[in-house]
């Protein structure tokens, strides 16, 4: 496995002719995972709107004006409902998503509750809910929690466009924590926020360069809501096309071998022939279930119909010496 990519290196992957660059990234993904496998999560918004970033992207940013309210945080019952259901449905993992700054008080203790409740089902438990210190990381990792999902969103420079409230680096400090106590990273970004290819090779390089490679790798294609900057104004406006979505992925799948690359947001605006693409690009996972934190996603049917036509097969929940040797 390598941990020193360079940003140069990983532009030369995204401009090798598309067929190769497939060809590389099946290579790969078969060598380490079964290339007919998809993991399965599915996300539940349990505090949704209001909050304080202001990351362009956000509709629950409380800065900008979009159809998404405030809402207290979830009761547990509530959440465990959700839980319960996606497993039904076939998800191995269920990911919590809270639209904080950092978690805070009892809000905190009732999340960690949450979690624990989740891993009763036999679950994956993974949560978003912003900063954490590594006393908050140690009280989710003794609550059960495998995974927690935080985003680095762009690279190092890109980034400064979007965000203002909270510094790269704060973020990386809580990949670190997060890491410290043992838990799974779950870490990726956006693309189509008007960064350039070089922004792009750069996002992947800072997921490619940790060690151990972040054991989930989100992949977002940007999903445009009205009121939020990056749908609004012109300097974000300059989308990617398709082929360049796909190349992003194979281009994470090549760089991090034995990560889950997930096909994150913006699924729902996809054909189901571009999903197949980037299945074929080695994207192993993908966010299961009718939506995503306040946005659309592919209903659970049609996803089941691609699998059929794909022969695709949900992924069973790993365990956690293969999820280690998957990192060796
Ligand atoms: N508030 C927490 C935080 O940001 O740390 C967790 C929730 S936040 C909504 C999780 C991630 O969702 C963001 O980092 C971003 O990558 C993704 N996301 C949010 N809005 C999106 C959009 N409109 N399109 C694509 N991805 C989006
Ligand atoms: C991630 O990388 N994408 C998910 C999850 N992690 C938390 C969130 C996507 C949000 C899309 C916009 C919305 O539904 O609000
Ligand atoms: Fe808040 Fe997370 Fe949205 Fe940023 S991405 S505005 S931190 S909910």
């Amino acid at each position: 496995m390598r941990y020193d990519w360079r940003v140069d290196e990983i532009e030369a992957l995204f401009a090798l002719p598309f067929n190769d660059l497939l060809f590389r990234a099946q290579q790969v993904h078969r060598s380490h995972f079964d290339a007919n496998e998809i993991q399965l999560s599915t996300l539940l918004s349990i505090k949704t709107g209001g909050c304080p970033e202001d990351c362009k992207y956000c509709p629950q940013s409380a800065r900008y004006n979009t159809d998404v309210e405030s809402e207290l945080l979830m009761k547990k019952e509530q959440v465990l409902e959700a839980a319960r259901a996606a497993k039904e449905k076939g998800a191995s993992r269920f990911c919590i998503g809270a639209a904080w700054r950092e978690p805070k008080g009892r809000a905190f203790e009732l999340v960690c509750e949450m979690i624990a409740e989740i891993k009763s089902l036999g679950m994956e438990a993974c949560a978003t809910l912003g900063m954490l210190t590594a006393e908050q990381a140690e009280r989710l990792q003794a609550a059960g929690l495998d995974y927690y999902n935080h985003n680095l969103d762009s690279d190092p420079e890109y980034y400064r466009e979007i965000i203002s409230t909270r510094s790269y680096e704060d973020r990386l400090d809580t990949l670190k924590h997060v890491r410290a106590k043992g838990m799974s990273i779950c870490c990726g970004g956006i693309v189509g926020m008007g960064e350039s290819r070089r922004h792009r090779a750069g996002l992947v390089a800072q997921l490619a360069r940790m060690q151990p490679h972040p054991e989930s790798v989100p992949i977002n294609m940007l999903v445009k809501v009205e009121g939020t900057p990056v749908a609004e104004e012109a300097q974000f406006r300059e989308g990617v096309d398709a082929f360049e979505f796909i190349r992003t992925i194979a281009v994470a799948r090549i760089t991090m071998p034995g990560s889950h690359v997930r096909l994150s947001a913006g699924r729902e605006q996809m054909s189901q022939e571009m999903q197949a693409l980037c299945f074929l690009a080695g994207a192993n996972s993908i966010f299961y279930g009718e939506k995503l934190l306040t946005t659309g996603n592919q209903a659970a049917d049609s996803d089941q119909q691609l699998f059929d036509k794909l022969g695709l097969r949900p992924m069973q929940q790993p365990t956690p010496s293969s999820r280690r040797m998957a990192n060796a």
